[in-house]
């Protein structure tokens, strides 16, 4: 009866590499340089590539962001609401409706038609937008 006794102990040495020292109040509040904006997005000649598959518009302070947009025929749009209160969006000729979208929630719509569809929330309708569908 003889016995290999053979343990091999792998010992895994583990460095612990003190690196987050930076614990100290360095706040490198280092001030914003003054965005000197020379405007640039200006769309010219030709329109806004349309996108496809899925976007999204958000809302945010009563506004659709963009609200000027333009897709794909078949896209979906998810609306995402980022205030605290409810919207909708709306086509003026209802060719499509999220419905109320609480607080923080999303919707999604699909656009099956060509076209330009203007839209508006239901409930403030100074919320306005523009949702042109390319075919
Ligand atoms: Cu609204």
């Amino acid at each position: 009866m003889s016995r290999l006794g053979r343990v091999t102990l792998q010992c895994t040495a583990v460095v612990a590499l003190a690196t987050g020292l930076a614990a100290c109040g360095s706040k490198s509040s280092s001030p914003p340089p003054a965005s000197s904006g020379s405007g640039s997005s200006t769309t010219a000649s030709s329109g806004s590539s349309a996108a496809s598959g899925s976007t999204t518009i958000d809302i945010k302070n009563y506004k659709f962001m963009p609200d000027q947009l333009t897709v794909k025929v078949g896209s979906t749009i998810t609306v995402h609401n980022m205030d605290s209160t409810v919207h909708t969006l709306t086509a003026t000729n209802k060719a499509f409706d999220t419905g109320d979208i609480p607080a923080n929630g999303t919707k999604t719509i699909t656009v099956s038609k060509p076209g330009t569809y203007p839209y508006v929330c239901t409930i403030h309708q100074f919320m306005m937008g523009t949702l042109t569908v390319s075919g």
